[in-house]
């Protein structure tokens, strides 16, 4: 079954949680990013986790010994997974990928960003990413929904691993994603919503229908 996975980049604890309960009959995963974290603490986590498994989206880039410190914060604070990303080069995610090892947790890895600048520099470089990732042992990658075509270059490229699509919605991405990804990441077309969980219902349907 794909995965509808809730992006709450909420800025206050009261109402991510509050969100998360009303939306989590239709979602299997939470994200969060570090507006939430850095507005409310890293606690959040904890406390989303009572509701559903957290997604760290910490974009850890840093030397694999930081990488290494972030990624046990987030395990300890009790994340699931955490997403590194994959141009830092394959030494940060070895050092990310043994931490995710011992708290029996993933690592996802970032290919190219689903937003216009992922263009860039990024997509250019993302196939060999998606290489680096594959041959360390990362779980899965974060791939763009915005641009299905090269969504399904990093398909191809990525074997078993699992993919996790941005940008639904309010970045101009479509569900058509999902003939690809095993996973949609939805955050604004939800969240920001009247009413989310009704939102979520309707992603939840539409997933149920590919
Ligand atoms: O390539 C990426 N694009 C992206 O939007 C990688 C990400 N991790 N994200 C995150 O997904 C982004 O930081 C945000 O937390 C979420 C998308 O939110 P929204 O555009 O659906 O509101």
């Amino acid at each position: 079954m794909k995965e509808l996975i809730l992006a709450l980049d909420v800025l206050e604890g009261d109402r991510a949680i509050e969100i998360a309960e009303k939306v989590s009959e239709f979602v299997d995963r939470i994200k969060v990013n570090y507006p939430l974290v850095l507005s409310t603490g890293i606690g959040i986590i904890e406390g989303l986790s009572k509701i559903k498994p957290v997604i760290a989206d910490f974009k850890i880039a840093d030397i694999p010994y930081t990488s290494s410190l972030i990624a046990r914060i987030a395990f300890e604070s009790g994340a699931e997974s955490v997403i590194a990303h994959g141009f830092v080069g394959s030494d940060t995610l070895e050092e990310v990928l043994k931490v995710a090892t011992e708290y029996s947790g993933k690592v996802y890895v970032v290919t190219e960003l689903s937003s216009p600048g992922g263009q860039d520099f990024m997509s250019q470089v993302s196939l060999r990413i998606v290489e680096i990732a594959r041959k360390v042992g990362c779980h899965g990658l974060i791939a763009p929904s915005t641009r299905i075509d090269r969504l399904r270059e990093i398909r191809k490229a990525a074997g078993d691993m699992e993919i996790l699509c941005p940008g639904i919605g309010a970045q101009g991405g479509s569900v058509e994603a999902l003939k690809y990804a095993d996973g949609i990441i939805v955050g604004r077309s939800i969240y920001a919503c009247e009413n989310p969980r009704l939102a979520a219902m309707e992603y939840r349907r539409v997933i149920e229908g590919v």
